[in-house]
């Protein structure tokens, strides 16, 4: 298996409306002034940085912004225009929404379940519904479409549409996969909260997790729905990923982010006896620093060489108590064997760390050869990318420019420009 990390790229309207509750960076910078370009190529950096670490990386393109058919569907009309301008006239919150470039962090495109996990042998895409916040559930639709140009092939994948409203889906944000490293079949983990906590709403429901394990055929014996703890969701952990990150045997999570980590961790070594449960205790990292500085928001990921490396945003790396811990697991020689440090900070400012900005896809090479080649990178491309991210991204967004048609204009075109030079056609996406 071999796995591939599709990022969002960052589209040209990245902006600070502060438009997620329960999450803490986006609250904080509510009102800042942006830097689009800079965001955009810092996560361009950041797939440079996953390619010559020898890993696979693909990307999935920003959203129409603005996102004028959904002020449509509010009741406002006229051109694309007239229908801002009255959108904004009448609430601004609307067009703030209608500009998010919330689709960048694909953690919440959707839960992948490979195909060895599944029934049928295929590997299962679940869109995710997003519904909890009104931004966010305006992407599932053009996330599907995307997802079906990617993954065209249907002796390899199957796509499901997203789950009715009512099922709060946040996608893999809140799913971890732990396969023995002996070999043999996988766990695949479900997170989900509970009610409200402090205040927040908990975006993942059992429901959907339980609906999407369904849909995926997983078998009910190799599948946990595990409940977050409400601490973590009152503390400002509005996706499990914020707290905790997988990947092979290893588990890597804070001690308060599971409502019960002792029945779980016991559950895990059931199922994965090799499994190697690395917990963070509060004493070391409060649960409000591991927030903070999205220590556990890290790609943990399997170099070729077999080692482990925990990709980190420079936040981490600034925070003694943090970087002190992690140079003492480096230092004991367990399955996580290197650092590596990326600056996402532009997306962080809302809330996203580098395990946002990706959405993880396991396939063997047959699989890999049937997704569609424009949705996958190399250096030609990253090269592509950064300059029609530098010509045509806007430098900075002020809250007020929300409102000016100028921009607008000019966010459509450059997303027009970078779909064209990733030979998509206009009507494609
Ligand atoms: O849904 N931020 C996103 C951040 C998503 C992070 N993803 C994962 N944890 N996987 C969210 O809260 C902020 C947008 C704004 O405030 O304008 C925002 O949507």
């Amino acid at each position: 298996m071999i796995e591939v990390n599709f990022d969002g790229i960052v589209g040209p309207t990245h902006n600070y409306a502060g438009l997620s509750i329960g999450n803490r960076a986006s609250f904080a910078n509510a009102g800042a002034v942006s830097s689009p370009r800079l965001a955009a190529l810092q996560g361009v950096g950041k797939m440079r940085r996953m390619l010559a670490m020898g890993l696979g990386q693909g990307v999935f393109l920003p959203h129409v912004r603005p996102n004028t058919d959904w002020l449509r569907t509010l009741g406002f009309n006229g051109s694309d225009t007239e229908t801002l301008a009255s959108a904004w006239m009448s609430d601004r919150a609307l067009v703030a929404n209608a500009m998010s470039a919330s689709a960048m962090w694909t953690a919440n495109a959707a839960t992948v379940s490979p195909a060895p996990d599944t029934r049928d042998g295929l590997c299962h895409l679940s869109v995710a519904n997003l519904s909890t916040m009104p931004h966010r559930a305006s992407e599932a639709g053009q996330t599907e479409r995307q997802l079906r140009l990617a993954f065209p092939d249907p002796r390899f994948f199957r796509i499901h549409a997203p789950l009715p409203a009512a099922f709060g889906d946040e996608g893999a944000a809140n799913f971890m996969r732990i396969a023995p490293r002996s070999g043999g079949p996988a766990v695949e983990m479900f997170v989900y909260g509970e009610g409200q906590s402090g205040g927040f709403p908990s975006r993942q429901h059992r429901t959907a997790s339980e609906a999407v394990a369904r849909r995926h055929g997983l078998s009910p014996a190799r599948s946990l729905v595990v409940r977050q703890s409400d601490a973590a969701i009152a503390a400002g952990a509005f996706h499990n990923d914020v707290v905790a990150v997988a990947n092979g045997h290893v588990l890597f999570a804070h001690e308060a982010a599971f409502a019960d980590p002792a029945a779980l961790y016991a559950a895990l070594a059931a199922l994965v006896p090799d499994v190697v449960t690395i917990e963070v205790p509060a004493d070391r990292v409060s649960l409000d620093t591991a927030i903070r500085t999205y220590l556990f928001n890290s790609q943990l990921v399997t170099m070729p060489d077999g080692g482990m490396t925990l990709v980190l945003p420079g936040e981490a790396q600034e925070n003694a108590a943090v970087w002190a811990w992690l140079n003492e697991l480096i230092a004991q020689g367990g399955p996580i064997d290197r650092l590596e440090v990326v600056d996402v900070r532009e997306s962080m400012r809302n809330g996203g760390g580098p395990a946002c900005l990706r959405l993880r896809v396991q396939v063997d090479a047959d699989a890999l050869a049937a997704i569609d080649p424009r949705f996958l990178l190399n250096e030609t491309v990253c090269a592509r990318l950064e300059q029609v991210i530098t010509q045509e991204w806007p430098e900075s967004i002020a809250p007020e420019e929300l409102g000016d048609p100028r921009l607008w204009d000019r966010c459509a075109r450059a997303r027009s420009a970078l779909t064209e030079a990733l030979g998509f056609g206009t009507d494609e996406l």
